[in-house]
């Protein structure tokens, strides 16, 4: 993290050099003064907003500003977010509305405006884009960026690039963000995690294994819940632990996952920053062992591939409007079948009803190979799945999905499996809806 080391920093307010040894900004007197020894030669970054949708809403209305202000109520009663604020007084995202209003009783209560967080989303991209093309969004409000051979552009090095970003950010747009900077994807997430609001720290190679060591296992990717539960049970609780643990051994208990315990918990972790370019369709598809049939027999699987596209579609913040069907007969021939709907969706349930009407009419017996199910003209989540416009049924389906989605959130997604990916296919009947 960033040391007082006796090396040039910049002053994250007015952005001026500051020579070893001032505590303070001269020019400013902030005492909001980066400093690292590796501050030059680190260009991996991720940026994330500050306490999102409540900072978009304290924007819109400055009499919110020292008021603890909770966004939610939606749909699904629980919490989206709230201000720092109202962190101090314990209320949490995800927490269900009225255990946030036992603990903060005062709390505004506001409910989400997604077409004005995705716009605002959008335009803080659009300011990250400006500075490298290398911008991988993770979701609504965060991103990595490779600020990698930018500094002739820039006239300056990633370090000062995203301290004028960041101060930009909040001239411009009225929000705040915190940056983490390091030499991989991996310690710059958890860097921009590290002093949140308005942070910024810095971890470098020097640092890394000794900074890890101290960190729960939960900062690693891909540790959730359950599995550091299974860390917990088998007594890992620390990243040092498995620093001291070889590779073999790790994999011998853990599979890929262990790999990957291997790494990150020393600091490897060479995924580049891969932008997203733009879009046409989200799909997926699978291969069967051997040739299917019969309509039961396709549609756990036709269910399985929805649920994967539909959470693919929900993490990018993005919805379809199209469903296409992709069939891959015995002798390699491809079937597409296109629907459009009335409305995009990113629901699960929309998507396999609608492929499902199609490949009824294509089970005639034909043997098929492979199966694909994904959705095109994708268009952003503003507009997909208005509750007015589909039956009320599928609302209903939208609630169950929703409330699916938090459970696996919490609990792992093998906690919650529907009836139609691991239930008997003879249960999986459709069901039609109409769009
Ligand atoms: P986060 O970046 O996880 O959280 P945040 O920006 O509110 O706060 P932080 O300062 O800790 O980054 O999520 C971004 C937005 O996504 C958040 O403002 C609201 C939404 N969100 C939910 O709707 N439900 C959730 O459970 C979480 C975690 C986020
Ligand atoms: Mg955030
Ligand atoms: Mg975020």
């Amino acid at each position: 993290m960033a040391v007082n080391a006796p090396v040039h920093g910049i002053c994250r307010d007015c952005l001026s050099r500051a020579s070893p040894g001032e505590r303070r900004c001269k020019a400013c007197g902030s005492p909001r003064v980066l400093r690292h020894e590796e501050l030059g030669a680190l260009s991996i970054a991720h940026i994330d907003c500050d306490a999102f949708y409540a900072a978009v809403e304290k924007r819109d209305d400055p009499s919110l500003r020292d008021k603890p202000v909770i966004i939610g109520g939606g749909k699904r009663g629980v919490v989206s977010t709230c201000c720092y604020i109202a962190r101090i007084n314990g209320v949490r995202s995800a927490m269900p509305m009225f255990k946030a209003l036992e603990a903060c009783p005062e709390a505004v209560v506001i409910k989400p405006d997604m077409e004005k967080y995705v716009r605002v989303g959008r335009q803080v991209r659009e300011m990250m884009l400006a500075l490298t093309p290398l911008v991988e969004p993770l979701s609504i409000d965060e991103a990595f960026l490779d600020l990698s051979g930018t500094e002739r552009l820039h006239g300056a090095e990633p370090a000062f690039v995203l301290a004028r970003f960041a101060r930009q950010v909040e001239d411009e747009i009225g929000i705040t963000v915190s940056v983490g900077l390091s030499y991989c994807k991996f310690l710059a997430k958890v860097a921009s995690d590290f002093n949140k609001p308005r942070g910024f720290s810095v971890i470098g190679r020097d640092e890394a294994l000794s900074f890890l060591a101290q960190q729960p296992v939960t900062i690693i990717w891909g540790v959730g819940k359950a599995f550091s539960a299974t860390l917990a049970n088998d007594g890992i609780r620390t990243i040092d632990q498995l620093q001291r643990l070889e590779r073999a051994d790790l994999m011998r208990r853990y599979g890929t996952m262990g790999d990957r315990l291997h790494r990150l918990s020393r600091g490897m972790d060479t995924r580049t920053v891969e932008p997203r370019g733009e879009a046409k369709s989200v799909s997926s598809e699978t291969t069967f062992d051997k040739d299917i049939a019969a309509f039961e027999e396709l549609v756990p699987v036709l269910r399985a591939l929805s649920e994967r596209v539909s959470a693919r579609l929900k993490k990018a913040e993005i919805a379809g409007r199209t469903v296409v069907l992709k069939l891959k007969t015995a002798d390699f021939r491809i079937r597409t079948r296109n629907r459009q709907l009335g409305d995009p969706t990113r629901l699960a349930d929309r998507i396999f009803h609608t492929g499902l009407d199609m490949l009824k009419r294509e089970t005639d017996g034909t043997r098929f190979r492979l199966l694909g199910i994904g959705v095109s003209d994708l268009t952003d989540v503003a507009k997909a799945d208005p509750p007015d416009l589909v039956d009320r049924l599928s609302h209903k389906r939208a609630l169950a999905e929703g409330a699916i989605d938090s459970l696996r959130e919490k609990y792992g997604r093998e906690a919650v499996e529907t009836g139609y990916t691991f239930g008997r296919a003879k249960k999986a009947r459709p069901q039609r809806e109409d769009d």
